[in-house]
């Protein structure tokens, strides 16, 4: 058998050889990571568990909680808060940061979660995940707040997913690259199976919710109006569509083979920008497609630059493949 690199391994060698991450941090993904097991056993268990289906609340959001959501969401605290290298951990399913209690040590790094993305496909066994960001805490700060959280996508320090689909598999990056580990169930291992993920710069393939297309801003609908025509329109050339409905599985096609993921802003409700939450989705999926060589905007302006005012803060988001991204961007900028 050919020697395979794990996970720990991987992280080992960015910490040692090329000095770019503290041991502190590789404990801390080696956690997220173990947690990401855990919930993925979960989610393959199903129906036999009794895990699938409502909790019979809500969260912060006003939307309706899935047990497997509060599962997860219960297995990410309980993995990191006893660790001593996290400040204070935040997620989509908690309105408040959570602080480390104070019977545990504290650490210099925040984390962000969603920890069941693509809930409206868990009770169809189609793939869904967790999405995870890591901040540091700033200098000088004893007791985090929800006001250190609110740090642009620029300053952070790792990020990743995990997909519980066919494989189990956890997407990551320390700021060197993307790689993809696939967990090897009877072993327990996380296993290095592509080195260094790459978006292709040009893509044929997008992907956008389209029931929502009387409701999209015209240079969006003027974008996939564009696209529909194929090969009699501008682009001169037949465009596929896929949609999982979740930003897992979206963005892991996106960062195997291309496309482009849009969750633009919309008209439904004039207030808010756009579905996806900057935080804890948009940040960590803009990392990793930008250190894979794509791009991420709200249409305006690059996502990781974005100032956060609220920790559950929307974004409009337009992400994957170079050109179209850009291409979308120029027809906001047309626009005005
Ligand atoms: P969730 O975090 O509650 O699962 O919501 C986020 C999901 C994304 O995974 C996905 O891209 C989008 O919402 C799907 O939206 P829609 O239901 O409009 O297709
Ligand atoms: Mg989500």
């Amino acid at each position: 058998m050919a020697s395979r690199i794990s996970l720990t391994q991987y992280l080992v060698e960015k910490q040692r050889e090329k000095g770019l991450i503290p041991a502190e941090l590789r404990l801390l993904l080696e956690v997220v990571a173990r947690a990401c097991k855990r919930i993925g056993y979960t989610v393959s268990r199903g129906a036999i568990d009794g895990v699938l289906g409502e909790a019979g609340s809500s969260n912060v959001q006003g939307e309706a909680q899935k047990k497997l959501d509060v599962i997860a969401n219960e297995a990410l605290v309980e993995a990191n808060e006893w660790g001593g290298n996290l400040a204070a951990l935040a997620s989509e399913e908690m309105d408040h940061p959570h602080p480390i209690p104070h019977r545990y040590p504290k650490g210099e790094f925040l984390l962000l979660y969603d920890p069941l993305d693509g809930s409206s496909n868990i009770d169809v066994n189609v793939s869904i995940g967790t999405i995870f960001s890591v901040l540091r805490l700033p200098e000088g700060v004893k007791e985090p707040a929800e006001e250190h959280f609110l740090q642009p996508g620029t300053k952070q320090v790792a990020a990743g997913y995990a997909v519980y689909g066919p494989s189990t598999l956890l997407v990551l990056t320390v700021g060197d690259g993307v790689a993809c580990f696939t967990l090897d169930k009877e072993i327990g291992s996380w296993w290095l199976t592509v080195e260094r993920m790459s978006v292709p710069e040009h893509t044929r393939e997008f992907a956008i919710n389209a029931s929502n297309a009387r409701h999209w801003e015209p240079p969006v609908k003027r974008y996939v109006d564009e696209l529909l025509a194929g090969r009699e329109g501008p682009r001169g050339v037949d465009f596929n569509m896929r949609w999982v409905a979740s930003m897992v599985a979206d963005v892991h096609r996106i960062l195997c083979r291309g496309g482009i993921f849009m969750y633009p802003r919309d008209n439904r409700e004039p207030g808010k920008p756009g579905k996806l939450r900057l935080m804890y989705e948009a940040n960590p999926m803009s990392f990793l497609i930008e250190q894979a060589g794509g791009a991420a905007t709200n249409g305006h302006q690059r996502i990781m630059e974005i100032v956060p005012t609220q920790l559950h803060e929307r974004v409009a988001v337009i992400l994957g493949s170079k050109a179209e991204v850009e291409r979308v961007t120029s027809y906001h900028r047309e626009q005005g």
